[in-house]
């Protein structure tokens, strides 16, 4: 039974993958800040398979490094991670920026999603076997107006993904990113900070990505066989064209 860790299982798109893959035989480590949540996620699915939860913080990186650490052994050797946390704060042009928007997004998306891979990778080096996803975004291959940090935070995610596959591959280490457009989870909540209606407007007309579709995805890539890497993988809404190309219909 293969170990899979998941960061930002709380919600979204982690959430989604945590259900999707209990039901496929993987054990899970799920990961978030929100510590009831977690609970009730465990509770949830430990009739399926094994849970485990660790509730950190990803920007805190000796919190990130003693949470990997306190793994007991049956948890202990992860198979796969999932560098799914993250978020957009803001949607703002660049002259009227907030700076702790981008403090967040850069520490969240950039920083956090390094320590987390700091923190798993020696033990697949030391396996020679692992395999990595990073959850990227459309916007780690396009730049939309408003959009600069985030999608420069996506962008270096992208970056940070090609590095890994090339500095991993002498251990056999599959590496890949995937790539969605506009998923319905709480993404724009959180983007424009609990304004509810605004974050239903961006889904508004048409029918986006559910987090399902994403969570089957990784499942699929997660078990190709292990000469099978799913290097690059972008994924969007048959609605959506592009980052600023959506048929909507109002
Ligand atoms: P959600 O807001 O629904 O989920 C975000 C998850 O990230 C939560 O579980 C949250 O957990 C976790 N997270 C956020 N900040 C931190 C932190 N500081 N420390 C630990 N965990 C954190 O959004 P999505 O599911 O949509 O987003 C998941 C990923 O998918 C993100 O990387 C996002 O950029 C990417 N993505 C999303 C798209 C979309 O349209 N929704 C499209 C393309 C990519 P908690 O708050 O409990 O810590
Ligand atoms: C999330 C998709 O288009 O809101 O990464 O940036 S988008």
């Amino acid at each position: 039974m293969k170990t899979v860790l998941i960061t930002g299982a709380t919600s979204g798109i982690g959430r989604a993958t945590a259900i999707e893959l209990a039901k496929h035989n993987f054990k899970l480590i799920l990961c978030g800040r929100r510590e009831d949540r977690l609970a009730e996620l465990q509770l949830e699915l430990e009739h399926r398979t094994k849970v485990h939860t660790l509730n950190f913080d990803v920007r805190k990186k000796k919190a990130v490094q003693e949470s990997i650490d306190s793994l007991p052994k049956e948890f202990a050797e992860i198979d796969i991670l999932i560098n799914n946390a993250g978020n957009a704060h803001g949607l703002d042009p660049i002259q009227n920026g907030d700076l702790e928007d981008w403090d967040a997004m850069v520490d969240i998306n950039i920083k956090g999603l390094l320590y987390v891979s700091h923190a798993v990778i020696p033990k697949m080096v030391e396996r020679r076997n692992g395999h990595i996803i990073n959850i990227g975004s459309t916007a780690a291959k396009e730049v939309y107006p408003n959009g600069n940090v985030y999608c420069a935070t996506k962008h270096a995610v992208d970056a940070i993904n090609q590095g890994m596959r090339m500095d991993l591959n002498q251990y056999g280490i599959r590496v890949g990113g995937i790539h969605p457009g506009m998923v319905e989870t709480e993404f724009s909540q959180v983007r424009f900070k609990g304004d509810a209606e605004r974050a239903s407007n961006v889904y508004k007309g048409f029918e986006p990505l559910k987090p399902e579709d994403i969570a089957d995805i990784i499942r699929f890539v997660i078990t190709r066989p292990y000469h099978v890497n799913i290097a690059d993988l972008m994924v969007m809404s048959t609605a959506q064209a592009s980052s600023t190309i959506v048929n909507r219909i109002l």
